[in-house]
């Protein structure tokens, strides 16, 4: 089996990327033939800055081991090392029906927030289909805000293979059962994200013990004490549920039960406690990976490589059935 997944290098990551995220990248290298992407081509679809882009690259790079991806196992790479991924963007573009492009919610909530919409932004589910079914991708491990995307690129898959002859694996999204969507602390009808909300709302994989503790005590809470899961009535209180499941691997059953009747002031002590066990062996991991360049460019460099020789097939069958004259 196949598996790839994608994460922009647009910021800081938070526990919510960890939840639809890296938790779930470590899962599923047990399941088959990984491959995770630093997707840098997609970080350049809203402003940004140039510096920043090229430490944020290492800095996720060094995230996604620490948080358990073996180089030996599954390989990771940075998307712009393969230059397959912008040319297969612009092959399936040709398979993609703008008007299904206007509809994105990612499009239309991210565009509000730029002063210069730019056209990658709006074609930049493209790119992400592109990354996906180069590697005959059977399966996607993804938040919920990718739902929608994923569904498109199965859609461009079916087209591609009706029009041009079976090309494409058709992919199956992969979503975990709690921590599907990871809410912000502070606007607990948002999702957590790197690039809106503020500080208070999110607790980032690096925060410190202290930092972590004092976020979760002032999360927003529903009125009542009653720490049962509700996310229509009770977002605040059911969003840390879902933390806690994320950070202990029980489940939201188990969670309600053992916290029947003790309030939330308990609640949140401890949903601190196990956030901080959580992150702290992660943390050190990731300090030392981070102060050693030169063997994070090693193992990108190996990526690189492996990623480039399983893409190469398919980019080559897309521009043969396309109709290119191929050398
Ligand atoms: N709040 C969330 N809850 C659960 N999963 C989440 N993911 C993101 N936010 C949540 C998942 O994390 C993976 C990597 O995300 P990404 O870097 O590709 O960007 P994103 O989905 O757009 O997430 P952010 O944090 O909001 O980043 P920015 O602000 O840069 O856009 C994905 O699998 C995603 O589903």
């Amino acid at each position: 089996m196949r598996i790839f997944s994608g994460i922009q290098p647009t910021g800081d990551p938070h526990i919510g990327n960890y939840s639809g995220g890296f938790r779930q990248y470590a899962r599923t290298q047990e399941q088959g033939e990984a491959f995770f992407c630093i997707v840098d081509l997609h970080a350049i679809t809203v402003d940004y800055d140039p510096s920043e882009l090229r430490e944020n690259t290492l800095d996720i790079a060094a995230m996604l081991f620490a948080t358990g991806l073996d180089p030996e196992r599954s390989t990771v790479f940075v998307q712009s090392h393969v230059a397959a991924h912008a040319e297969a963007a612009w092959l399936l573009g040709a398979m993609t029906p703008y008007g299904q492009l206007g509809r994105m919610t990612q499009f239309k909530e991210k565009g509000a927030l730029q002063t210069l919409v730019s056209s990658a932004l709006f074609t930049y589910p493209v790119l992400m289909a592109g990354d996906i079914l180069l590697y005959q991708t059977d399966i996607v491990p993804i938040g919920d805000d990718q739902r929608q995307h994923l569904e498109l690129c199965r859609d461009i898959a079916t087209r591609f293979n009706a029009r041009f002859g079976e090309t494409f694996t058709v992919p199956e999204g992969v979503y975990p059962e709690a921590g599907a969507r990871i809410m912000d602390l502070q606007e607990p009808t948002k999702k957590m994200s790197k690039s809106f909300g503020t500080e208070q709302g999110k607790v980032l994989m690096l925060d410190d013990p202290d930092a972590i503790r004092r976020k979760i005590k002032r999360a927003v809470a529903d009125s009542g004490r009653d720490v049962r899961h509700d996310p229509e009535s009770k977002p605040g209180i059911s969003n840390l549920i879902e933390l806690m499941t994320v950070a202990t691997d029980d489940t939201i059953e188990q969670v309600e039960a053992r916290f029947d009747g003790h309030g939330y002031g308990t609640f949140k002590e401890a949903v601190g406690e196990s956030l901080v066990e959580l992150l702290a062996p992660i943390q050190a991991r990731y300090r030392k990976l981070r102060s050693d360049p030169a063997e994070l460019a090693r193992l990108l460099a190996l990526g690189a490589e492996k990623a480039r020789e399983s893409s190469a097939p398919t980019l080559s069958a897309m521009y043969e059935r396309m109709g290119f004259a191929t050398l």
